[in-house]
């Protein structure tokens, strides 16, 4: 009655649940001089009350602070667009927010105005404590192209510099967490695995935006590349 796949669909493993989620996983994964945290647009225009609010959003501030208490090496990140920034649907008269429109570069979803240069808005949750943290990249600020990803813009090649500073660092492994699962995160995570680093992403330290499928379709993408799935139950305190 009970046999092997029965026991383990019931537990949520293997197949019959998509990636392994591994919050029962045996040995913690303890974070070394070589991983590196890489927090995600925790800025107070994705949370609630911000002109581009994250679902719960919020939630994830106290998950970042804990599992960031294990990290040596944490690298910030903040969306920081010019006005007038081309992802938004207000730069593209009868436009409006979540339609897309083709660009030189691909699609683009469009967004609501948001994470502009030296705004309250673009500031960094103030309820974030990562003191150690070490460098802060901003990505999106040339004003022709969206950048989701801290390593690559949005037209596949002009950098960031994380990579290179990564590199610089000996870091082999990232651990990413933050905001938007399905776009900065999910684009950062691909782009971590296109640079060789071994990527996790930290699924209870995110939350999504979801338009479109596109929080099902960054999963699969995620598990296509090669990211490893975790929860931060998953590390070691
Ligand atoms: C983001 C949409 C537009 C994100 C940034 O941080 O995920 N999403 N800009
Ligand atoms: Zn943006």
């Amino acid at each position: 009655m009970w046999d092997r796949r029965r026991i383990l669909a019931g537990l949520g493993v293997g197949a019959a649940s998509g990636v392994s989620r591994r919050a029962w996983a045996a040995t913690p994964i303890r974070p070394d001089e070589a991983s590196a945290l890489l927090v995600i647009d925790v800025q107070n225009c994705f949370l609630p009350g911000g002109s581009l609010a994250v679902k719960d959003g919020d939630q994830v501030v106290p998950v970042i602070n804990k599992i960031a208490r294990s990290f040596a090496n944490v690298v910030l990140t903040q969306d920081w667009h010019t006005q007038a920034h081309v992802s938004f649907a207000s730069s593209h008269p009868g436009k409006k927010p979540f339609e897309t429109i083709d660009l030189p570069y691909g699609k683009q979803v469009l967004w609501p105005d948001h994470c502009v240069q030296g705004s309250e808005g673009a500031a960094l949750s103030k309820d974030l404590s990562i003191p150690q943290a070490e460098l802060i990249i901003r990505k999106g600020f040339h004003k022709d192209v969206d950048s989701y990803s801290a390593f690559t813009e949005a037209d596949g090649k002009t950098t960031t510099g994380l990579a290179a500073y990564l590199k610089a660092r000996q870091v082999k492994r990232v651990f990413v967490a933050g905001l938007a699962t399905d776009f900065c995160v999910a684009w950062t995570a691909l782009d971590a695995r296109k640079a060789d680093f071994e990527t996790y992403v930290v699924e209870d330290a995110c939350r999504g935006i979801d338009t479109q499928g596109s929080l099902a379709k960054a999963w699969t993408d995620m598990a296509k590349a090669g990211v490893k799935r975790i929860q931060s139950s998953d590390l070691a305190a």
